[in-house]
């Protein structure tokens, strides 16, 4: 395989991985490799919708903090899903590798809210989805009813219109909001079975969640701190 054909360093190990898997079939190979460049390009609308909620929480922000004197959010992280990781959902989920498969996640654009205490959570999310161009297509409140492992976090897939020169897209984004004590666990969670590639004792897992709940009664004191200085 000539490796002029694919100019990315990164497209080049994903092709060669697949081109072994397919036992060298050139034809197909190319036919892949179309849609991979595809899927990649695809992804535009899906920065701007990302860009486009993430500007409307700063904002939510900047006017709390100027009408309430609190600014209830600690951060705001984007991802965009990676080609290589659509294209393994896709096929895990048995859905095509074209833009109609695309179409089936909600989550290639993921926009991460950090709040400092838990009822900046709800309140939030309520205001975001009171603007007109938001609509709302699933929420799964994860802190009221948390995952058997632990985790907690409020989920939203929103869709918000994207203007692209010659049409209108109604974008998916999903929004996953938390308080500070739910991110670093989630966050070291996700390191520590990652690492461990998910092979781990119930023992582990049980330890695990334990730290979720321990958290969860921390972040339910601070807010009660937070609310007696406050008063
Ligand atoms: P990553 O690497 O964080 O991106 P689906 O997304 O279709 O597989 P579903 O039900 O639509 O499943 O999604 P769900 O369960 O509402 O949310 C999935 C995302 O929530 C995950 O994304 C994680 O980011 C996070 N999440 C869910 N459960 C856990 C958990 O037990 N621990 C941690 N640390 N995070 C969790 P990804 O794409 O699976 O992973």
């Amino acid at each position: 395989m000539s490796k002029h054909i694919f100019p990315y360093k990164q497209d080049n190990k994903i092709i060669l991985m697949i081109y072994n898997k397919i036992k060298g079939d050139v034809m197909e190979l190319e036919n892949i490799f179309t849609q991979y460049q595809q899927l990649k390009n695809l992804m535009q609308p899906y920065r701007s919708a990302m860009s486009l909620v993430k500007s409307k929480l700063e904002s939510i922000d900047d006017e709390l903090k100027c009408a309430e004197n609190h600014s209830p959010i600690h951060s705001i992280q984007m991802r965009i899903k990676s080609p290589e990781s659509i294209l393994e959902k896709l096929t895990r989920k048995n859905l095509p590798l074209n833009t109609e498969g695309m179409k089936e996640l909600n989550d290639i654009a993921g926009v991460r809210v950090v709040c400092h205490y838990l009822n900046d959570i709800q309140y939030i999310a309520q205001l975001l989805i009171m603007h007109e161009d938001i609509h709302l297509v699933r929420k799964a409140n994860y802190i009221e009813y948390p995952k058997e492992s632990g985790y907690r976090s409020l989920h939203l897939v929103v869709k918000v219109p994207i203007y692209l020169k010659d049409r209108v897209e109604n974008i998916p984004v999903e929004i996953q909001m938390r308080t500070i004590a739910m991110d670093c666990w989630a966050t070291l969670e996700h390191e520590l079975l990652y690492k461990n590639n998910h092979q781990v004792s119930d023992e582990v897992h049980i330890r695990l969640k334990e730290c979720a709940d321990r958290i969860a009664i921390t972040d339910a004191e601070l807010q009660k701190i937070y609310q007696e200085l406050n008063n």
